[in-house]
Order: structure tokens, then C-alpha cells, then sequence
């Protein structure tokens, strides 16, 4: 297999990945900006087929009506010019002091509904570019201080937002759904729907649920000391996940959005594998966009940025391609069956078997010897784990 991507890989990348000019808490820009029709151009050339934006990546958040008009038509007909798609828009509610407390949950009333206001406008853009998923990270909705934020209140505001963005796009007739992307910390003390986990229970709670899912990202589960791979796999259970943001992380420090891959490799591993075929017992697997939501590192020039965005692809095709030897291996297929994986997609009761069945079934307990269990059979997962590295490192 080729590690070139094509369209049919679906990758995608944020403007603000390629377009990062390296700005950070200690130092000014190391790069100059990117123009929005080169990054289309270059991504279509790297063989990416989507592009997506926060509104004022594309123009200023005090850009005039015109100005706004101006850099619109200039990325459609960019997007006319290389068969480039948008597969998603999201809007940014951080960056302008105005959200200093956050968007849709600010303290400030007037701030809340300045808030809905921006992302009404921007869901008509995402509709007019034919995006199908609207992603929202609450970057700014948390606190450094328990004193200060009413969390129930906070969590009311959301819904209360969001339920109307949702009736918007209903009546609307657009076909665009919602992706909520959550993130533990930064720029926040700490950032309400922290992870995954609390998204998908607040999704619960919203009247047209069936139009929200989540936008994990790599980095943010594991800035929670979370297993990336667990998450999306609970995710793609329950039918949530409508958007990924596909980067790397080591370890519990600050977001440091590397390329994919570059951060816990076997973590990587796993999710490509699950993300490509559905799990060791072929459950759901994904469909949407391969998006990239990365940095490319403040110490590269043009060049470097290049290199990187292609790197992401790179990693995951060759991930996707190492997953398949691994599972085609027939030494890993017997590791499998040793280590039972398969059973566990078995049902643990018998057909039609209730309650009533398996407590009259002594041999689920009365005669059930849990002494034969000690020293008995081991799992051999190591074996299995082995077998997954060695063919990581291309040792098989
Ligand atoms: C997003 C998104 C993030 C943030 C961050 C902005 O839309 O997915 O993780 O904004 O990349 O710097
Ligand atoms: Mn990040
Ligand atoms: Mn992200
Ligand atoms: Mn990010």
C-alpha cells in the first residue's frame, strides 16, 4: 500500500493548523500569516480534500461586511478552482477580549447574546459552504476560580444556546449537525464539559439530542490522563461521533497539538485501527473527515509546515497500514483467540435468558469453581501486545 494520500482518505485540516503563525504565551509569531487561497491550493496539491475554518480565520472579527464578502468569495472561488471541500465550520468564541469569560456562558448577559448572534451568522456561512457539521469548543466557558462561576447556572446557559442554534438549523432546512469538542483546561483554569464523557451526558439533556454529537481531540483526552482510544470507542457505540480532531500529546502537560502520531504512537495505533475497522470484533467504524488539529511547531519555516501537514497523513496511512498486517497476521489472529478477545462480543446470556434462568442455572455459581481460577489459565495479553509493537515498529 502507498503512504500518498488522495481524496478518498478524506483528510482535512483547520486553516488555523497550516496558518499558525506561532504566536504563544512567551513569543511573538515566528511565521508570517498564511493567505487563505495558498493554504487551499497547497492542501489540494498535498492531497487533502477538505478545509476547515473558525470565522475569523478566514476575516478579523472586526471586519467590515465587505471585507467579510471579500475573503468569502476569494475562498470559494479557490474552492472552484481545486475541487477543495469545507466538511465543517466552527466559530470562534475565544480569542476577542469581549469572551475573556467565556461565550455562551460569560457572567456578562450581553455577552451571551452577542454570542449566539456571531454563531447564528456563521451557521448560514457553514450552510452556504455546503459544511455538514458545526463544531463548537467552549474554549473560554470555565473558570479559574470556584467562586466565580455558577457551574449549574453555566451548564443552563449552554443548553439554553445550543437549543436555540438547534432550532435554527431545523427551520432553517439546513443539513448540518453539531459537534461539541470538549477540553479539560487552557486556555481556562479549568473548562466546563471537561471531557468526552460529560459531553456525551449533556448531549442527553438537549431537545433535539439527535442533532449533537461530540468532536474529540487526541490531545485534550490525554491532557485528562484519558485513553484517547476508550473514548472514541464509547463514542462510535453510541453514535456520536460526528467529528475528529486528530493530533498528538505526550502526556499530561500543556495542549501541545503535535502531528498525529507523534505524540503516543501505540495510542495512535489503537485509534487508527478502531477508527479504520471498527474494533478487534468489527463494530462501528468511522466515516466522517480524517481532521488534523494540530500546530505545526514554532521552530519551522514555510517548508516545515509543509513537511508537517503532510507527516499527518503520512502517520495515519501508515498506521492504517500496519493495523491491516497486524490483523491479517495469523500468529495475531491465534494471540487473539488465546487472549479471548472474541468471546467477549458473545452475549453473557443465553438466548431468551432472564433473571430467573441464570439463577437456576447452578452452574453459573453454585457449581462454579473460582479455585480452578487461581493459577489457572493466564490471559496472554502481553503475547498480543508484543505481537501489536512489533508490527508497530515493522519488525513483522
Ligand atoms: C477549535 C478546536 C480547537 C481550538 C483550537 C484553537 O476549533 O478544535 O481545539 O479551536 O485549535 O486554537
Ligand atoms: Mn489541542
Ligand atoms: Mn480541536
Ligand atoms: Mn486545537
Amino acid at each position: 500500500m502507498s503512504a500518498t494520500p488522495t481524496r478518498e482518505d478524506k483528510f482535512s485540516f483547520g486553516l488555523w493548523t497550516i496558518g499558525w503563525v506561532g504566536q504563544d504565551q512567551f513569543g511573538g509569531p515566528s511565521r508570517a500569516p498564511l493567505d487563505v487561497v495558498e493554504a487551499v491550493n497547497k492542501l489540494s496539491e498535498i492531497g487533502a480534500y477538505g478545509l476547515t475554518f473558525h470565522d475569523n480565520d478566514l476575516f478579523p472579527f472586526e471586519a467590515t461586511d465587505g471585507e467579510r464578502t471579500k475573503q468569502i468569495e476569494r475562498l470559494k472561488a479557490a474552492l472552484e478552482d481545486t475541487g477543495l471541500v469545507i466538511p465543517m465550520v466552527t466559530t470562534n468564541l475565544f480569542s476577542h477580549p469581549v469572551f475573556k469569560d467565556g461565550g455562551f456562558t460569560s457572567n456578562d448577559r450581553a455577552v451571551r447574546r452577542f454570542s449566539i448572534r456571531k454563531v447564528l451568522r456563521n451557521i448560514d456561512l457553514a450552510a452556504e459552504l455546503g459544511a455538514k457539521t458545526f463544531v463548537m469548543w467552549g474554549g473560554r466557558e470555565g473558570s479559574e476560580y470556584d467562586t466565580a462561576k455558577d457551574v449549574q447556572a453555566a451548564l443552563e446557559r449552554y443548553r439554553e444556546a445550543v437549543n436555540l442554534l438547534a432550532d435554527y438549523v431545523t427551520d432553517k432546512g439546513y443539513d448540518l449537525r453539531f459537534a461539541i469538542e470538549p477540553k479539560p483546561n487552557e486556555p481556562r483554569g479549568d473548562i466546563l464539559l471537561p471531557t468526552l464523557g460529560h459531553a456525551l451526558a449533556f448531549i442527553e439533556t438537549l431537545e433535539r439530542s439527535e442533532l449533537f454529537g461530540i468532536n474529540p481531540e487526541t490531545g485534550h483526552e490525554q491532557m485528562a490522563g484519558l485513553n484517547f482510544t476508550h473514548g472514541i470507542a464509547q463514542a462510535l457505540y453510541q453514535g456520536k461521533l460526528f467529528h475528529i480532531d486528530l493530533n498528538g500529546q505526550r502526556s499530561i502537560k500543556f495542549d501541545q497539538d503535535l502531528v498525529f502520531g507523534h505524540g503516543d504512537l501505540q495510542n495512535a495505533f489503537s485509534l487508527v485501527d478502531l477508527l479504520e475497522n471498527g474494533g478487534p470484533n468489527g463494530g462501528p467504524a468511522y466515516d466522517g473527515p480524517r481532521h488534523f488539529d494540530y500546530k505545526p511547531s514554532r521552530t519551522e519555516d514555510y517548508d516545515g509546515v509543509w513537511e508537517s501537514a503532510k507527516a499527518n497523513m503520512r502517520m495515519y496511512l501508515l498506521l492504517k497500514e500496519r493495523a491491516k498486517a497486524f490483523r491479517a497476521d495469523p500468529e495475531v489472529q491465534e494471540a487473539l483467540a488465546a487472549a479471548r478477545v472474541p468471546e467477549l462480543s458473545q452475549p453473557t446470556l443465553n438466548d431468551g435468558e432472564g433473571y430467573r434462568e441464570i439463577l437456576a442455572d447452578q452452574s453459573a455459581y453454585e457449581n462454579f469453581d473460582a479455585d480452578v481460577y487461581f493459577n489457572g489459565k493466564g490471559f496472554g495479553f502481553v503475547r498480543l501486545q508484543q505481537l501489536m509493537l512489533e508490527h508497530l515498529m515493522g519488525a513483522r
